[in-house]
């Protein structure tokens, strides 16, 4: 890691003398080449606002332990600036690679520029940025957010196949701005297309059961006649269960629910008849990225974009799978 900032600092300053391509493209190693002994690993989480955030940074963790990778860890508190700090923070470190999850879409170029000119590979996992310039970054692994929403929408439609106009929809979408809101609204309005369907709400709940909870609320006061909810994660379909059930209504049976994640209190909402379809998004991206990074880092070719493989579920198959779910 030492040789690693070394090669970076030096690297630095032969650019800025204008002597570029001594230091070139490559990642740096030990004499010969290839991966370097110890890797450093800096990764820069979106924070702590889902169960699936939660399983997402142990999988992280557990699987930079199994892999011997060095890992640096910061938590950005759901904010865009903070992640930047943190991105420079190990620049200036050396890191050997950074990975990290965006909060946000836009807005990356100018820090990862900098990981670019300092000859830090970067890996996005879970969330994608927006940035032309695809060689900004390595690497991005992640689910396919716009399909997950066209699986919602996909379970709407043949769920309410044969009710009568109209079928008022509320939404509690994810972070603003964040590629998960985005794509998750994008997927499910792409196949939710039949004009009987009414979205008469739809706002932000942060992907957090509380802002789930209080946003649910203010749809119940204002609407008398919900439908159904799409939640863009568990843990806003969770809140919201609570402000449903507080305003005398039946979550899954008054009010109809999809949700995205699959995280296990999702799933046990699911058995119990609260929420009536989920569609899954999986965190478990840690041994992945490990496997990506040592890839990266000795120099070998890889794709640009890795899709995680994921699935859908009713009460029975959720039932079947609870027992055993790691997440
Ligand atoms: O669905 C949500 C979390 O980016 C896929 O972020 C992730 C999303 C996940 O807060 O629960």
């Amino acid at each position: 890691m030492l040789k690693r900032f070394a090669a970076a600092a030096l690297g630095g300053l032969l650019l800025a003398g204008g002597l570029a391509g001594c230091g070139g493209e490559e990642p740096s190693g030990g004499p010969s080449g290839g991966a370097p002994d110890k890797i450093v690993m800096g990764f820069s989480q979106v924070g702590a606002e889902s169960g699936w955030r939660t399983a997402n940074t142990q999988s992280i963790k557990d699987a930079a332990a199994e892999a011997g990778v060095e890992l640096k860890f910061e938590d950005a508190q759901q904010k865009q600036e903070n992640q930047i700090r943190a991105i420079r923070g190990f620049i200036s470190q050396g890191v050997d690679i950074i990975a990290f999850s965006p909060v946000v879409e836009s807005g990356w170029d100018a820090v990862l520029g900098e990981a670019k000119a300092a000859n830090i590979p970067v890996i996005l996992t879970d969330r994608a940025v927006d940035s032309a310039d695809t060689s900004l970054y390595k690497v991005f692994i992640g689910s396919d957010f716009v399909k997950e929403g066209e699986k919602a929408g996909e379970w709407v439609n043949t769920e309410f196949a044969s009710a009568a106009a109209p079928v008022n929809i509320v939404v509690l979408e994810g972070t603003t701005g964040s590629a998960p809101a985005n794509d998750r609204k994008e997927g499910f309005n792409k196949v939710v297309t039949d004009p009987k369907f009414k979205t008469i709400a739809s706002q932000t709940g942060e992907f957090t059961r509380a802002k789930g909870k209080e946003v649910m609320e203010a749809f119940l006061q204002a609407h008398k006649d919900i439908d159904l909810l799409y939640a863009h994660n568990d843990d806003m379909g969770l809140g919201a269960i609570e402000a449903i059930e507080a305003a005398g209504k039946k979550p899954g049976t008054d009010i109809k629910i999809v949700t995205v994640d699959a995280v296990k209190d999702g799933m046990q909402a699911l058995v119990d008849g609260k929420i009536n379809f989920i569609v899954e998004c999986s965190p478990l991206l840690g041994p992945q990225l490990m496997d990506l990074a040592k890839k990266v880092l000795a120099g070998e070719t890889v794709p640009q974009r890795v899709v995680t493989i994921e699935t859908t579920f009713n009460q029975q198959q959720a039932k079947d799978a609870l027992p055993s779910r790691k997440y």
